[in-house]
């Protein structure tokens, strides 16, 4: 999926401008996605040297074991995650169900009026926060901890939605192998709603290592690649693809790992999606969350607290 987000007037400056910095580079000087979202990105840290710093260290300063359980490694960029594997995904996806539900029961047709109609939020961004088994899970410790070493600085959670891909024959945009260019790396938690299978337009990637060998090969920048294009070159077996009973989840690298998903799926596929980024992300306006709030509702620790922040 590509970067995206709200603008909201509490939205820092120093996204605004990195992100219009980032498109600026991108569509009218034809630069590269790296060197584009590199240089929009030094504006952002530029901005924020000390908030940088602090994540960075507080991001050292964890135990050597922390995070260790779902530890992504830097040449995989993924970690799957069983369905009982976190005690707060089950009270989390009730949540999202109960989300679903009510939008379906008010009549919000899957897809209508939606640029992308196979696939969008049902509900998104600061709305969240009030469900709190969502915004506890958000912050699981676990996970919180491995994302921090993965990037190297604890991150922010950037978003937050519950996402609907209903049956669709479509085989365009994000339904093709792609990678997303919000940063140079973030983390994506999937976690789905409802059993998956192949009739549900399972989420699908290449490990970090293969997706580096794809975009060498196929000189990929900001494009698209086919499913035959990528199989005919990795196989079916250097593909990943997520398949599991409800509560089943993924942490996934999506601007390394080449991925796609909701691709004519027979059956709805309900997932929710939380998305850590580094701090000074430029291509994404990232969510404002009520963080006193929440700290006090949820008794949130110092690194929580700055996940949940944009200091
Ligand atoms: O599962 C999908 O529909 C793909 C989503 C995607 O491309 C993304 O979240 O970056």
């Amino acid at each position: 999926m590509d970067a995206e987000g709200f603008l909201t007037a509490e939205t820092p400056y120093r996204y605004r401008m990195s992100r219009r910095i980032n498109l600026f580079l991108a569509k009218k000087l034809k630069v590269a996605r790296v060197p584009a979202i590199r240089a929009s990105k030094a504006f952002n840290v530029l901005m924020s040297p000390m908030a940088q710093l602090r994540r960075k260290r507080a991001a050292e300063s964890l135990p050597a074991a922390s995070g260790a359980k779902f530890a992504l490694s830097q040449e995989q960029g993924y970690r799957l995650i069983g369905p009982t594997e976190i005690p707060d995904v089950l009270p989390a996806i009730k949540q999202a169900e109960a989300i679903y539900n009510a939008a379906v029961d008010a009549g919000k047709k899957a897809g209508q009026g939606k640029d992308k109609n196979y696939l969008f939020p049902m509900a998104r961004g600061a709305d969240l926060a009030q469900y709190t088994d969502i915004m506890r899970l958000a912050v699981n410790r676990d996970v919180l901890d491995a994302v921090s070493k993965y990037l190297g600085a604890v991150p922010i959670v950037s978003q937050i939605s519950v996402l609907v891909s209903p049956p669709n024959e479509s085989q365009i945009g994000s339904q093709l192998y792609h990678l997303d260019f919000a940063d140079e790396k973030q983390v994506k938690f999937f976690t789905y709603v409802h059993d998956v299978g192949p009739e549900s337009g399972p989420f699908t990637f290449v490990p970090v290592a293969e997706s580096e060998t794809l975009v060498k090969k196929f000189g990929y920048d900001r494009g698209r690649l086919s499913l035959e294009e990528v199989t005919g070159v990795v196989g079916e077996s250097g593909q990943v693809q997520v398949m599991g009973p409800a509560g089943s989840g993924f942490l996934v690298d999506t601007s390394r790992c080449l991925h796609y998903g909701s691709n004519r799926n027979k059956t709805t596929r309900v997932a929710l999606l939380i998305q850590y980024t580094p701090h000074t992300v430029p291509e994404q306006l990232p969510t404002v969350w009520p963080t006193e709030k929440l700290k006090k509702q949820l008794g949130l620790d110092e690194i929580q607290t700055m996940a949940l922040s944009l200091d």
